[in-house]
């Protein structure tokens, strides 16, 4: 029977499943070449762990592997049930926070590799972690949509680490008990975006979708909905949808160099963030705690007929 050891946690919510051991060995290549070997010859690693039966459409995968940069404490590739991501903020978070658990990080800085670059942690005891992620940047302002069963949307595409299509929540409450509705309008606008051959940078897929809406605690900045690629919301404030919230406010002028914004997700639970000015690029830092909840054995029975997960490959 194989194995896969991992740690789970979940930053504001939102789940993150550290793997330990039991990928096959990618250590030593770059981590775009890592990612595409994972995703192109081993995929069903992927599915196994994230994809039901042992996990679900929420759950987000690590897989932590040693540095690529020797100045770096480790690298990771984030997956979830579709596919893999580029960054992912509570994810970094929840990493941190199973590499303390673990002794292998006592507060300080680290820096982390990661398929769309280096970005740096800073540990601060008991799960608190802020990361300064990757460059943000906004790509398209005011992007006019008809969205069909919704009419006009106008919205900004922005990079945070993925690509996210922001809007606002267009009287939706943004709490719990509406997220059937925030999710039916975000895959309509997804579609859209589609059909409309909407993209990124050099035709990049948007695949996540942020909705805004006023803060529901006072002294909070605002309140998102975020739809991830497989069809789940985020229930954490989403590390790099708030990047890219960031970009969007420096750009509108709304936001100044340092000023705090206060992000919380539709569940309640709460990010920090600012920005500074890098050689005319946006730095966003983000910052939550992560509590740890389950150290797992996968067990991998080849006679199970769903041994590798309950998912088309991607
Ligand atoms: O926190 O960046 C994030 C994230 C991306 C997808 C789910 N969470």
């Amino acid at each position: 029977m194989q194995t896969i050891e991992c740690i789970d946690s979940h930053s504001g919510g939102e789940p993150t499943r550290v793997v330990l051991s039991g990928f096959p060995d990618l250590a030593g290549l770059p981590l775009p070449q890592a990612l595409a070997r994972l995703r192109d010859q081993h995929d069903q690693y992927r599915r196994a762990t994230v994809c039901e039966p042992r996990g679900n459409d929420v759950m987000v995968g690590a897989l932590l592997l040693p540095p690529v940069n020797p100045q770096s404490l480790a690298s990771v590739i984030f997956f979830n049930n579709v596919g893999y991501l580029g960054m992912c903020g509570h994810g970094t978070i929840g990493l941190m926070s199973t590499l303390e658990h673990l002794g292998r990080a006592t507060p300080g800085s680290y820096a982390i590799d990661t398929p769309v670059g280096t970005v740096q942690a800073r540990l601060y005891g008991q799960g608190r972690v802020s990361v300064e992620n990757v460059v943000a940047y906004r790509h398209l302002a005011a992007v006019a949509l008809d969205v069909p069963g919704y009419g006009r949307v106008v919205g900004d595409v922005a990079w945070g680490g993925n690509w996210f299509f922001l809007t606002d929540a267009a009287g939706l409450s943004l709490r719990y008990s509406g997220v059937q509705e925030a999710t039916g309008f975000s895959l309509a606008i997804r579609q859209a975006l589609r059909d409309h051959g909407i993209t990124g940078a050099g035709g990049a897929e948007i695949d996540h979708i942020e909705l805004m809406g006023p803060a529901h605690q006072a002294g909070n900045s605002g309140r998102n909905f975020v739809l991830c690629p497989g069809g789940a919301y985020d229930r954490s404030p989403c590390g790099t949808g708030t990047s890219a919230k960031l970009a969007c406010l420096a750009g509108d002028g709304k936001l100044a160099e340092g000023e705090l914004w206060r992000q919380e997700s539709v569940v309640g639970s709460l990010f920090e963030a600012s920005y500074r000015w890098l050689d005319g690029q946006l730095i966003p830092s983000i910052r939550g705690q992560a509590h740890l909840s389950a150290q797992t054995t996968l067990l991998l029975d080849s006679s199970d007929p769903f041994c590798w997960g309950l998912a088309e490959p991607a």
